[in-house]
């Protein structure tokens, strides 16, 4: 009986959804048929026991009949079968291979921000240490890149939220720049309400009047790819009405002058002109965000995945920054990340450039700090390596063989159908999956792994709170975790040692690799993480050398000791709240228990800069990296439905959500639609210059004449990503996926 629960667990499990960065939290009980239902659980502060419908159903796809349960090989062709000592085999061997005849360079590895920080963490050591790969990164990449670099060049430090989402109800005024809430993390849209209803203002930018944007005090639709302008404008409006806080950008800030200089240059008028967005509402956006005590913007992937997409976050942090909304309670900027594990993911070195903790992996200290942990030289570790794009795009030249776990960038990367090409002129590839995507589809080598209920491991949700999330189910038979996957190819690469099996165990030496770093976990345990309900990063081990080091819980495991469900009587927030240091979240405030209490809110002492202050940047507002013209005169945007999850693997899977969401189209205005002499559900051709994708109209006022928008979670006909421009952001490497010339036609 592989379905039925774990003889150790109580008959409830408390546990987090498998799916996006708001790790709402769930219980999980026993059914009569050997599997589990979703029940509520009220105790995690984040849903308060709201679920999405993909949370809800998210137990389906744990059933033996969608899933991989046996390893496969492709022999002739064609995927069969196999036991774990042939997949494996033939992993090592053709890793072992590649390594020998190209160098180690020719193997890349690919990861995932679904990852748990176990996996993550021991994915980049796997490549630096087993196969001494520069070549490794990860879909993170393609999500929250910009915001995290723009949030480093100003605060020295990226964590996508710096105050938890209970403080939004709180504040004077919200601007949602590109972030469709309410269908991408249904349960948040509780804070905007609240936000409401305690007399908060509401702004949603974004060039599609959304089920978010129907919230709002005002939504601004801007033409897609303009928000730089347009952040730009508003402070050269905040200085022309006088509504800087001059005394704040004296103590707290850097750069404001040039900043100040490059912003005057955006008139209004011009940014009108721009952006579509008329100078009565850009003036009263500035009214509505200045006059409050306290204001927040939060920006999602529609401003952030532009070639500019790092510049255009820093335009909406010099406007918190020079109103004097940022590292003040109540105030400042953040960004909502998108996968379950978008922040720890980006974190422990499955980034290219990246060690664990957030260190640098050309920083001589850091490199020192993390090869001592591992038991390896420094100067053995390669450098930084290629940006996801650059690696897909490399495949089958440079790179020879990948290893790819928890991503399917053959529905999710830009320009898809050329990078479909690239995988399949791989000489080899070995995906790690739960289920056959279309990306495993193209395999050699596909390996069945674990998933969420099934496995212990911790998350870092969006507000940068790690999580545990705890095994609840023993998996099928024949499936094994992407850890012991680990363990055992680096065993036949031959390191022996290093790469364990127990999430707890590789947690304990992550704690010691991320000490002292940016994102410092070493004051975090498993126990903490059960009797606090998740805790803030940075969270630094009160005395680093004694109680990382022997670490009792290493031996003694928190997940045997303690009940269950101990979570329900502690407040996540109590440690802090009990602090000496009164302020919200004063990050040198320490627990009675001695402990460190975590930091909810980040900033409000200092930034993390060298001189403690905040750098604004002085950018200016540069055009799409392709504007459309007489032969692609229409703008594509793409994003998301509440129904799909991503590349759609495993939510296409799932009936109910299928039901809701049985396929792509093609969102556009009835102008254009009148146009082209499309009717509701006519087959639209949607042509751009990397290729062709066709879906059924859906005809809607809510989208700007000049824009169509689709959905980039199918595969075939329907992919939009057949369509999306490569276009890299030149500091954070993101595509710009939410804008690209097309011509839209009937197809047919
Ligand atoms: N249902 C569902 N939920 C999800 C996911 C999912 O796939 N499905 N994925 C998760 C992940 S990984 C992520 S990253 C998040 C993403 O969460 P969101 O960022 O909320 O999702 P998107 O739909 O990609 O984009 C948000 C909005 O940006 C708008 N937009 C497009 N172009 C522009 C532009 O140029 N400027 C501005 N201001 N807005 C623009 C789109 O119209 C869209 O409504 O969602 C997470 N949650
Ligand atoms: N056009 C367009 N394209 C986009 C975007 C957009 O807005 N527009 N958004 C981008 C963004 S923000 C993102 S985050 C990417 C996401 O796109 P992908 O990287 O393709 O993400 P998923 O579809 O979530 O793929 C995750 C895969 O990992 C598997 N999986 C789940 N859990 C595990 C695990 O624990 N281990 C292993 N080994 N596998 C696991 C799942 O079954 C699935 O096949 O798409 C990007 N692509
Ligand atoms: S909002 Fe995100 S975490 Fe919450 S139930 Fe839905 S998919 Fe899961
Ligand atoms: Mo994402």
């Amino acid at each position: 009986m592989r379905r039925t629960l774990d003889g150790m667990q109580t008959s409830v499990t408390p546990t987090h959804c498998p799916y996006c960065a708001l790790q709402c939290g769930m219980n999980l009980t026993p059914e009569q048929d050997g599997g589990v239902a979703v029940v509520e659980r009220p105790d995690f502060p984040v849903n308060r026991g709201a679920l999405c419908g993909k949370g809800r159903t998210a137990p389906a796809v744990l059933s033996s009949s969608i899933r991989l349960t046996t390893p496969l090989v492709r022999n002739a062709g064609v995927l069969e079968p196999a036991t774990w000592e042939e997949a494996l085999g033939r992993i090592a061997d053709a890793l072992s291979r590649t390594r020998t005849e190209h160098g180690p360079d020719a193997c890349g590895v690919f990861g995932g921000g679904g990852l748990t920080n176990e996996k993550a963490y021991t994915l980049g050591k796997f490549a630096r240490v087993v196969l001494g790969t520069s070549q490794i990164d990860y879909n993170g990449r393609f999500c929250m890149s910009s915001a995290a670099a723009g949030g480093i060049k100003a605060f020295g430090l990226d964590r996508g939220l710096p105050f938890p989402l209970e403080d939004i109800p709180k504040t004077g005024c919200v601007i949602l720049v590109g972030s469709n809430l309410a269908e991408t993390m249904p349960p948040a849209l509780r804070y905007l309400t609240e936000l409401k209803a305690n007399g908060g203002k509401l702004i949603v930018i974004d060039p599609r009047r959304t089920r978010t944007a129907e919230q709002a005090d005002l939504h601004l639709a801007p033409r897609p790819g303009t928000d730089l302008a347009l952040a730009l404008g508003l402070l050269h409006l905040v200085v022309a009405e006088g509504r800087t806080d001059e005394a704040y950008i004296q103590e707290r800030t850097s750069g404001w002058e040039e900043a100040r200089a490059a912003a005057m240059a955006h008139w209004p008028e011009l940014v009108e002109r721009i952006t579509g967005v008329s100078v009565p509402e850009l003036r009263e956006t500035v009214r509505l965000f200045c006059e409050p005590e306290s204001a927040m913007v939060l920006t999602a992937r529609g401003p952030e995945q532009q070639s500019k997409g790092t510049d255009t976050v820093g335009a909406w942090i010099n406007l918190c920054l020079a109103t004097g909304r940022a590292g003040r309670p109540l105030s400042g900027y953040g960004c909502l990340t998108g996968q379950g594990n978008g922040q720890g993911g980006r974190e422990h070195g499955q980034k290219a450039d990246q060690l664990p903790g957030y260190r640098k992996l050309d920083d001589p200290a850091a490199r020192r700090h993390v090869a001592e942990v591992w038991g390896v030289d420094p100067d053995s570790l390669p450098g930084p390596g290629r940006s996801a794009y650059e690696l897909l795009d490399a495949l089958g030249t440079d790179i020879r063989a990948l290893l790819l776990m928890a991503s399917n960038p053959v529905v999710s990367a830009p320009r898809a159908a050329h990078i479909e090409e690239r995988i399949k002129s791989l000489d080899f590839l070995a995906v790690a999956d739960v289920v056959l995507s279309e990306t495993a589809a193209l395999a050699d080598v596909v390996l069945p792994v674990t998933q969420w209920a099934e496995e212990t491991g911790t998350m870092t949700n969006l507000e940068g709170r790690v999580l545990l999330r705890k095994q609840a189910i023993t998996p099928p038979e024949g499936v094994r975790s992407d850890l012991h996957v680990m363990h055992e190819l680096a065993a036949r690469l031959g390191v022996e040692k290093g790469f364990p099996t127990d999430p707890e165990e590789i947690f304990e030496e992550l704690r010691r690799a991320s000490a002292g770093g940016p994102a410092d976990y070493s004051g975090i345990t498993y126990r903490r993480l059960i009797e606090e309900n998740g805790v803030f990063w940075p969270c630094p081990a009160p005395d680093p050398a004694e109680s990382v080091e022997g670490s009792e819980d290493c031996e003694d495991s928190a997940l045997d000791v303690l009940p269950d469900d101990p979570a329900g009587e502690a407040e996540p927030m109590a440690p802090a709240a009990a602090a000496p240091d009164a302020r919200p979240g004063g990050a040198t405030a320490v627990a009675a228990s001695g402990n460190h209490p975590g930091t909810p809110r980040l900033f409000l002492d200092r930034f993390a800069t060298p001189d403690g202050r905040a750098r604004f940047v002085a950018v200016t507002h540069r055009p799409l990296a392709e504007e459309p013209d007489a032969e692609y005169p229409v703008l594509l945007t793409t994003g998301r439905v509440v129904s799909q999850y991503q590349s759609g693997a495993q939510t296409r899977r799932v009936d109910e959500l299928n039901a809701a969401a049985p396929g792509p189209f093609v969102e556009l205005h009835p102008r254009l639609a009148e146009r082209l002499g499309a009717k509701e559900g006519d087959p639209l051709a949607v042509v751009s210059r990397r290729g062709r994708a066709t879906a059924p109209a859906r005809i809607t006022t809510s989208i700007r004449p000049d824009t169509v928008f689709m959905p980039f979670h199918w595969p075939g006909e329907g992919r939009a990503n057949t369509l999306t421009n490569p276009a890299l952001d030149p500091t954070s490497r993101m595509p710009e996926f939410k804008a690209c010339a097309v011509r839209v036609e009937l197809a047919g």
